[in-house]
């Protein structure tokens, strides 16, 4: 099997390339912007903006995958407030570009579309677990450019009998995510506090909401499989299933350190509407692909913990 990974410099793609190549041999290419770097595992590393259209269609008639995975997205829900228009630009353009790219090299290459389980918006308790027929009702601009990259799959699939595959991805964590997101900040605050390079307690948001985490190496094993089983013109939650308070993230992360720490809730990371519980049901993908979660959530959080403590460390 050949893979093309666009977008495969980031928090994901490293994963996901140790998962195609390395662990499941693989033949694997990989997009990245010029200036970035990608594992030596692909077979070949290309500088493509997914803006030029030239470019991204270039690179799919130079590699001729069997499935392309598209990664590349600005993906940060805040940013995507500060840069509507960029992020706009880069999440649905860049989609069209990787669509049209794969329509005209005309020899059914299967495309998987990486979404976001915050298409489905701030949803109800009663709504949880959520399945793939609830409405989306995106509440950023982030989801609402992942909610219309998912109906230019639907589109494309129907419209042109293209194979095209796509998520709704959960919260993932694992080595090597930015602090912005919420496993990944309460671990590098515990670091930085267990090395000594700060005082005080873990500052928190809202330690009562409940969202569905799951191991970027677990999610990126449901990438290949929605890869290899996936049904064209459908669209699969990818999580854990299980909803985690944010209160047990910080408890985890505390016994990871092994030390003694306070939380804190800091007003600032309050945010003005934030839903009780989001949570996948993931009944659709077990059932077609048999993928469920495996790796345990404490281990995870051990991991990502060491990694930013072994930073804090070096960097004296
Ligand atoms: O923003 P950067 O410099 O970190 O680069 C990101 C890259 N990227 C682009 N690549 C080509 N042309 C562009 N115009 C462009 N703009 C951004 O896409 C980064 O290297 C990559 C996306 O990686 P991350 O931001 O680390 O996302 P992650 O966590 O790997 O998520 C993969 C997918 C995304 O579609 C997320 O929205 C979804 O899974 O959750």
């Amino acid at each position: 099997m050949k893979a093309l990974i666009v977008g495969a410099a980031g928090f994901v793609g490293g994963h996901l390339i140790e998962e195609l190549s390395v662990r499941c041999g693989w033949e694997v290419a990989a997009t990245k912007l010029r200036g970035e770097r990608v594992s030596r595992a692909c077979c070949g590393a290309f500088d493509v903006d997914i803006l030029d259209e030239d470019a991204v269609r270039g690179v799919m008639e130079r590699v001729k995958p069997d499935i392309v995975y598209h990664l590349v997205a600005q993906s940060s829900v805040a940013l995507s407030w500060e840069k509507p228009a960029l992020t706009v630009e880069v999440n649905i353009k860049g989609s069209v570009n990787v669509l049209e790219a794969a329509r005209k090299s005309g020899v059914g290459v299967r495309v998987v579309l990486i979404g976001s389980g915050e298409e489905y918006g701030n949803v109800r308790e009663e709504d949880c677990p959520i399945k793939e027929t609830l409405e989306a009702k995106p509440q950023s601009v982030y989801a609402v450019t992942k909610s219309a990259q998912n109906q230019l799959g639907r589109l494309y699939a129907a419209s042109y009998g293209m194979d095209i595959v796509m998520t709704r991805s959960f919260n993932h964590i694992g080595v090597g995510q930015p602090a912005r997101f919420v496993a990944a900040d309460l671990c590098e605050q515990a670091a930085e506090i267990a090395a000594g390079k700060r005082e005080g307690a873990i500052n928190v948001g809202n330690m009562d909401v409940r969202r569905d985490f799951t191991d970027v190496r677990d999610v990126v094993r449901s990438y290949r499989l929605l890869g290899e089983k996936g049904k064209s013109g459908e669209t699969y939650n990818v999580g854990s299933g299980r909803a985690v308070a944010i209160r047990e993230i910080a408890d985890a992360v505390i016994k990871a350190s092994g030390k003694e720490m306070g939380v804190k809730v800091d007003e600032k990371r309050l945010r003005p509407v934030d839903a009780p519980v989001i949570c996948a049901d993931i009944g659709k993908i077990q059932r077609e692909t048999g993928w469920k979660a495996e790796i345990p959530l404490e281990r995870t959080l051990q991991e990502i913990y060491e990694w930013f403590l072994r930073k804090a460390m070096s960097e004296g």
